[in-house]
């Protein structure tokens, strides 16, 4: 079955995940079919994720259309030009939604709504996170988190790739580079940094290892529709695969968590290859005839065709559970390659294996943007690129807006030079500095914009279009972003520079103002050309937060808030600010505190009034700086 809708001339399409063809789909047919991509190119499709999900936007007003099935499915935005959008799937049903805005923020919190909103992160996660492919023994993993504190190079989470375990057995320990992981990762938190270690689907098939003989014990594992076992190589050669659509799987493997967890003290886990990716088969996954047992809730026994968009999704609701049922009081972090519409409620994504070239660096706004807008806020790239080794410009340049983006996360691949901020030159070490300073600055107003998103849905990083939704120029603008709705990141995606053709109209007279840091108080901000220029809305009020190196690095942090503040045309402009702990649930039961602070102007003064705050934590005697930006 086949719906065909009608495409009025204008009429522009977004979503779908994280599509590599360009930001408006329209002219572009895609699909959904969660696939392991290694270096994908610029128009390849399908990539990791399936998000049947896309907005479409006319004058000004939009809807959405939320194509329910898991099968494969294909969206055709007029791509024959033939006036129509359409869309079908190779099984299952014809069960669509259709979600009115009209403005484009209605049908985003209608969609999350429907679909479910992602939980506030622990506030380390919006920190920056280093990784690499894969960081090992102890003593590289020490040094690595030592450059970082004697550079003053802020950075809260350090990753370990698949090379920790022992022989790619998930839950297991190399000993021989990690003799004491509980004793590394508690030298690491001493100094401010958050340990993620990866966790793979494929179990290596060996009767020694107790995943195994656990798996096989509870009869874990997916099935072909023969009867045997499905078992296929991946990492280790011989695999099998845990079957996370039945919830006593999900229980059993969630259980796995708690050594790394509670015992070792891992603070978030990075679950890769959950397509499900299968090494040396042209299809790249399992056959789409293995059966499983999924519950009556999911939709019963059914073939991989129906299950495989969700086997990622389910592995990580396995995870996040599992961990969660640990330790009840802290936040999880999970992170996840595969996912699905629905997904955000257990992880953070990324935008997979992309490579250290411009067209990349050009792709990954994009792509992080329509993942937003498909309900995927907490998500960014792999800054520098993962594939290849690009030089120390490109790399400078991604640091610039990555550190904007909502994840943030700097990653390569195993043979590839080191992508650390200090791996290039001194000049592009000063420049990731600035950058990541930038980050940790407008912690509070990012932090504000998580929590808006796990009450509301919203994106966090907006395309620019959302600033003015009726000005169809603004469309087409991919070489900035908003982050919220009142900073514009005008992006230096090109070797040449700034290319952004297009701006916010004045509002009401009042254009978008440019603003750094250096400028307020000889901070380290820039005249970096390698940074993306930042702009603030007019009337709106942003508060930043001194520099630190780590969440938690000044308990006295807290006592000094900076307000950036730019009137509107009637002299006023507002702003709100949200706080909790930054970890754990008391923020559930009130321990929290949302002000919102107002800016009017009074003759040549402005006034700054605290006009609302709720919620029952204290607010600390601070000092607040303001800063009017004209
Ligand atoms: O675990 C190794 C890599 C990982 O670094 C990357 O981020 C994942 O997307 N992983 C894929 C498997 C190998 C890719 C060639």
């Amino acid at each position: 079955m086949k719906v065909a809708k009608k495409a009025p001339a204008g009429e522009a399409y977004f979503g779908m995940g994280d599509k590599t063809c360009s930001a408006n789909l329209r002219g572009h047919r895609v699909q959904n079919w969660n696939t392991d991509s290694f270096s994908y190119k610029k128009g390849q499709d399908p990539l990791y994720r399936s998000i049947p999900f896309y907005y479409a936007t006319h004058d000004g007003v939009g809807y959405g259309i939320f194509f329910d099935n898991s099968f494969r499915t294909h969206f055709d935005f007029d791509s024959e030009q033939n006036g129509a959008t359409s869309f079908w799937a190779d099984g299952g049903e014809m069960d669509y939604y259709f979600l009115y805005g009209p403005a484009l923020l209605d049908v985003a919190r209608r969609y999350a709504w429907l679909t479910g909103r992602p939980e506030l992160p622990p506030l380390w996660a919006l920190g920056f996170h280093q990784c690499r492919w894969s960081y090992y023994p102890e003593s590289r993993v020490m040094e690595l988190a030592q450059e970082f504190r004697e550079r003053e190079i802020p950075c809260d989470a350090i990753y370990l790739d698949i090379d920790y375990m022992d022989g790619y057995r998930c839950f297991t320990w190399n000993k021989a580079h990690f003799p004491n992981p509980a004793g590394m990762i508690e030298k690491l938190r001493n100094q401010g940094f958050q340990t993620v270690v990866m966790i793979d689907p494929g179990i290596k098939v060996d009767p020694e290892y107790k995943v195994y003989q656990e798996g096989m014990k509870h009869n874990a594992f997916v099935y072909r529709s023969t009867g045997e076992l499905m078992r296929g190589p991946v990492w280790p050669p011989d695999c099998v695969f845990p079957d996370y659509t039945r919830p006593d799987v999900r229980e059993w493997w969630g259980g796995l968590y708690q050594g790394l967890y509670l015992e070792d003290g891992v603070s978030g886990f990075w679950n890769d290859m959950n397509e499900p990716a299968v090494f040396n088969v042209e299809t790249k996954t399992m056959p789409e005839t293995n059966i499983h047992h999924a519950d009556e809730e999911l939709g019963g026994t059914g073939t991989h065709a129906r299950y495989h968009n969700v086997y990622g999704m389910q592995m990580i609701r396995a995870t996040r559970e599992g961990v969660m049922a640990v330790n009840p009081d802290k936040r999880p972090f999970v992170l996840s390659r595969a996912n699905y519409i629905g997904g955000q409620r257990y992880g953070a994504t990324w935008t997979g294996d992309n490579s250290a070239n411009w067209e990349h660096l050009d792709m990954s706004v994009a792509m992080t943007l329509n993942l937003g807008l498909s309900g995927q806020p907490f998500a960014g790239p792999d800054i520098g690129g993962f594939a290849y080794n690009g030089d120390g410009e490109l790399y400078a340049r991604w640091m610039g807006f990555g550190t904007l983006m909502p994840f943030s996360r700097g990653h390569t691949a195993k043979g590839n030079i080191d992508k650390e901020p200090w791996s290039f030159t001194p000049e592009i070490e000063a420049t990731c500095r600035r950058a990541l300073e930038r980050r940790y600055r407008l912690m509070p107003y990012i932090y504000t914009l998580f929590h808006e998103s796990s009450v509301t849905g919203m994106p966090i990083a907006r395309p620019t279009f959302f600033a003015d939704p009726a000005d169809p120029a603004l469309r087409s603008e991919d070489d900035s972003f908003l982050l919220g709705s009142d900073l514009l990141v005008a992006v230096k995606a090109t070797p040449e520079a700034d290319r952004m053709t297009v701006r916010p109209a004045p509002v009401d007279g009042v254009e978008w103002a440019a603003f750094d840091f250096e400028s307020f108080d000889g901070g380290r901000d820039s005249k970096d050309s390698d940074l993306p220029t930042l702009y603030i809305r007019p009337g709106a009020i942003i508060a930043t937060a001194p520099v630190t190196q780590y969440f938690g690095d000044r308990p006295d942090s807290r006592d000094e808030l900076t307000l950036i503040v730019h009137l509107d045309a009637n002299g006023h402009a507002i702003g709100e600010l949200y706080e909790d702990a930054g970890e754990g649930y008391g923020y559930l039961t009130g321990e929290y505190l949302k002000t919102t602070f107002e800016a009017h102007k009074d003759g040549e003064k402005v006034k700054i009034s605290i006009t609302s705050a709720e919620g029952r934590m204290e607010m600390p005697e601070r000092t607040i700086k303001v800063r009017v930006i004209d």
